[in-house]
C-alpha cells in the first residue's frame, strides 16, 4: 500500500483476478472476502473478471430449516462430480456463524469433499442480515464462474421473500420441501410454489414423503405454454437414493431453459436486477456526499433545529438545489 492505492489497488486486483481464473483457491477465498465485504477491489474483480463468465450453471436451492439441504448438496455434489464436473457451493445462511451446529453439521458433511480438488464450498453467514449477504451472491458467483466450476449451487435457508430473490439470482430453482409439517398451505399463501422448477420431497425415508409428494403435485403451477412442467421428486439425502434422478432432471431442465430461450431471458432479467441496483447504490452514494457538502445544509439544519421547518421539507428544500 506504500506505493499509494491509486497506483497499487489495479496492481492488486489483476494479480488477484488471474489467480482466480487460474482456480487458485486461496486467490478465490481471498476475492470472496472482498466481494462479501463490499470493498472497491471486490467489485474491481468483478468487473475485471465479468467478461469471462456465463459458462457455469447456477442452481439455487431452498427450504425451511433441516429439510436436508446440505445433506443433499453435499449428494448432489457426489452425483455431479462423479458425471465428471467441478462444483461450488455457497451457503447463505445468516441464522447460521460459522461456530454454530447447523453450520459445523453443513462443513462436516461437505468435508466429505474437502480433499477434492473438484469441489470448492464457501459459506456467507458470517455477516448477519440476509439483505446483506444476497449482495454478496452475485458477486460471488461471477468469481465462481470465472474460476471455471460447471456448476454453482446456492443454498439458502428458509422459503420466504427474501430466499426466493437470493435463488432467483440462478438459472434453475429447487425447493426443498420435508414431509409431515403441512406447509404446503404456507408456501401457496406466500407464492413459492409459483418459483421453483423442481421440487423435492427430501426424508422419503419418511412414511408421510409419498402423501406429501402427492398433495405438492395437486398444488403444482400450471405449465406455461412450451413450458416446463413442475417437477416432484422423492430424495433420501442421506442414503443419496433419488439424488441421481434429481441431477438428471436438473441436466434436462438445463437444456430445457437452453432450447426455449427462458435461460436467456432469467440470466437478462437477473442482471437487469442487479444493474440497477448497482446503479441505485453508487447514485445514493454520490448523492449522500453531494447533499453533505451542500452549503444550504447547515441552514435548514438550523431551522429544523429550531422547529421551524419539518425535516422532509428540508429534505425537499435540500434536493431542489
Ligand atoms: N431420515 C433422514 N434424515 C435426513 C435426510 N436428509 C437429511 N437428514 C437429516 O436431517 C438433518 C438436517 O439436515 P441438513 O442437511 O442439515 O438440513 P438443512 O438445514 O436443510 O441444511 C440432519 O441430521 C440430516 O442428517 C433424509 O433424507 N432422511
Ligand atoms: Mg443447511
Amino acid at each position: 500500500m506504500s506505493a499509494g492505492p491509486a497506483s497499487s489497488a489495479p496492481q492488486a486486483a489483476a494479480r488477484l483476478a488471474a489467480g482466480v481464473q487460474a482456480g487458485e483457491r486461496r486467490a478465490l477465498a481471498r476475492a470472496i472476502t472482498q466481494v462479501e465485504r463490499r470493498t472497491e477491489l471486490g467489485r474491481e474483480l468483478c468487473e475485471r473478471l465479468f467478461a469471462a463468465t456465463g459458462r457455469a450453471r447456477v442452481v439455487g436451492l431452498t427450504g425451511p430449516p433441516g429439510a436436508g439441504k446440505s445433506t443433499l448438496v453435499a449428494a448432489l455434489t457426489g452425483c455431479l462430480r462423479a458425471a465428471g464436473r467441478r462444483v461450488a457451493v455457497v451457503a447463505v445462511d445468516p441464522s447460521s456463524p460459522f461456530t454454530a451446529g447447523a453450520l459445523l453439521g453443513d462443513r462436516i458433511r461437505l468435508d466429505d469433499h474437502a480433499g477434492d480438488e473438484g469441489v470448492f464450498v464457501r459459506s456467507l453467514a458470517s455477516r448477519g442480515r440476509l439483505g446483506g449477504l444476497a449482495r454478496a451472491v452475485p458477486g460471488t458467483v461471477t468469481l465462481l464462474d470465472a474460476a471455471g466450476y460447471d456448476d454453482v449451487l446456492i443454498e439458502t435457508v428458509g422459503v420466504g421473500q427474501s430466499e426466493i430473490e437470493i435463488v432467483g439470482q440462478a438459472d434453475a430453482v429447487v425447493l426443498i420441501s420435508l414431509p409431515g409439517t403441512g406447509d404446503e398451505t404456507q408456501m401457496i399463501k406466500a407464492g413459492i410454489m409459483e418459483v421453483p422448477d423442481v421440487i423435492v420431497v427430501n426424508r422419503a425415508d419418511d412414511e408421510r414423503a409419498r402423501a406429501h409428494a402427492r398433495s405438492l403435485r395437486r398444488l403444482r403451477r400450471p405449465v406455461p405454454a412450451g413450458g416446463w412442467e413442475q417437477l416432484i421428486l422423492l430424495t433420501t439425502a442421506t442414503t443419496g437414493e433419488g439424488v441421481p434422478a434429481l441431477a438428471e432432471a436438473l441436466d434436462q431442465l438445463q437444456a430445457h431453459l437452453r432450447a426455449s430461450g427462458e435461460l436467456e431471458r432469467r440470466r437478462r432479467a437477473g442482471l437487469r436486477r442487479l444493474l440497477l441496483e448497482l446503479a441505485l447504490e453508487d447514485f445514493g452514494a454520490e448523492l449522500e456526499r453531494r447533499l453533505a457538502a451542500e452549503p444550504a445544509l447547515e441552514g435548514l439544519l438550523d431551522d429544523v433545529c429550531t422547529r421551524s421547518l419539518a425535516p422532509a421539507a428540508a429534505a425537499r428544500e435540500l434536493l431542489a438545489r
